[in-house]
């Protein structure tokens, strides 16, 4: 296998909005095994940030701890990026985006980075509805650490070592829904035509929002027994809907309708084009969301598509009424405004 990643590409490749390539959106070579799912999201991560002619100093990429965290060295290459502590990349995220708020932030999490040791941080990050696009490659195991069970592997499913996991699962995108994500979907690494969509929507949506990605673990979890193998997951899937992203429209306010399509207008104009599939479901109404994963459980499936948005509720920043401008652009000025106006604050709180 080659170390070095080719540099030469047509000269002729597409250009987006913004003058760029989509090479301007690439990283360098991974050194993830060779069919991890891991690195289909981050062609898919690539792909979406190219199409939406987002500016890469403008997108910062913080993850925490596992194969799934490192992804971030190999894409979005001209991107601010952290790779924090295990299970703490929602704070580092908040942090960043209480100092500057102009940015596009990805968290890109593993299931034991979040279902585990970062469970109570995704908990809160959700509860405080920080705007941003946390994506979780999901494949049932720890792979860093030579594959054993996450808390997101199906009970009953079985290792490649052949043990049975005893315990329950937990199911991400049902938690995220219940603990009041505005934004949730769910895709597989292997289905690009989807999920490059669904992550144009997220970054458009202002608030969290969640994407979770069964992403299979070709070295340790792709065995016969495993439900987050390539097999299994292409034999068990069940998608919602298909979707299309158009940004920045003249807002359009059609309800949802009889038919089989939804159009949902983002804050900024952009609409997000449903095609349903599934008939008893409807991506505005918690209920109806929830009910259609508890059913899909229930005969083993795995819903894919855009699972629920609601874009009327607060971001972080709009519940906290924080300053418009990134701290880093502030002017001594702007910080130190004089004794009389800090007089006026003062008296504000007395
Ligand atoms: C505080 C701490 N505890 C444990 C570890 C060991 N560790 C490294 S990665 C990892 C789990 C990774 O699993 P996941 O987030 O699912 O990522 P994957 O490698 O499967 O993509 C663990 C337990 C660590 N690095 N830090
Ligand atoms: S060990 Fe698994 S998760 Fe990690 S890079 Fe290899 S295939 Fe991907």
């Amino acid at each position: 296998m080659s170390y070095l990643k080719p540099q030469f590409r047509h000269p002729k490749l597409p250009k987006n909005k913004i003058g760029y390539t989509i090479k301007e959106y690439e990283g360098p070579l991974s050194t993830l095994c060779a069919g991890c799912g891991h690195d289909s999201i981050s062609a898919a991560i690539v792909q979406a940030c190219f199409e939406m002619s987002v500016e890469p100093h403008k997108v910062a990429k913080i993850s925490g701890i596992g194969c799934s965290s490192k992804t971030p060295s190999y894409f979005l290459g001209n991107s601010h990026g952290f790779n924090s502590v295990h299970g703490r990349m929602p704070s580092v995220a908040t942090g960043a985006s209480m100092s500057n708020k102009d940015m596009v932030y990805f968290g890109v999490s593993g299931d034991g980075d979040s279902a585990s040791i970062g469970m109570g941080q995704f908990v809160h990050v959700i509860r405080r509805n920080l705007n941003m696009v946390y994506i979780v490659m999901n494949n049932g195991c720890y792979g860093l650490t030579k594959g054993q069970d996450s808390a997101t592997a199906d009970q009953g499913s079985k290792s490649k070592a052949g043990s049975i996991n005893p315990f329950q699962a937990i199911d991400l995108a049902s938690l995220a829904i219940e603990l009041g994500a505005p934004f949730v979907a769910q895709s597989f690494s292997g289905d690009k035509q989807q999920l490059v969509p669904i992550i144009k929507a997220a970054m458009h949506h202002k608030g969290f929002a969640f994407i979770n990605v069964i992403s299979p673990c070709v070295t340790f979890n792709n065995n016969a027994g495993s439900t987050k193998s390539y097999d299994y997951v292409r034999q068990h899937i069940e998608a919602t809907s298909t979707l299309d992203f158009v940004p920045e429209m003249p807002a359009i306010t059609t309800k949802y309708d009889q038919g089989k399509s939804t159009k949902v207008a983002l804050h900024d104009g952009s609409i997000i084009q449903l095609n349903k599939l599934a008939t008893d479901w409807n991506p505005e109404d918690r209920l109806s969301v929830v009910n259609a994963l508890q059913q899909a459980r229930l005969k083993n499936e795995i819903l894919t598509g855009l699972l629920y948005v609601n874009t009327e509720w607060n971001d972080l920043h709009g519940t906290l009424n924080t300053c418009k401008t990134p701290l880093n652009k502030l002017t001594e000025k702007d910080l130190c405004p004089g004794e009389e106006i800090l007089e006026g604050i003062n008296s504000g709180f007395r």
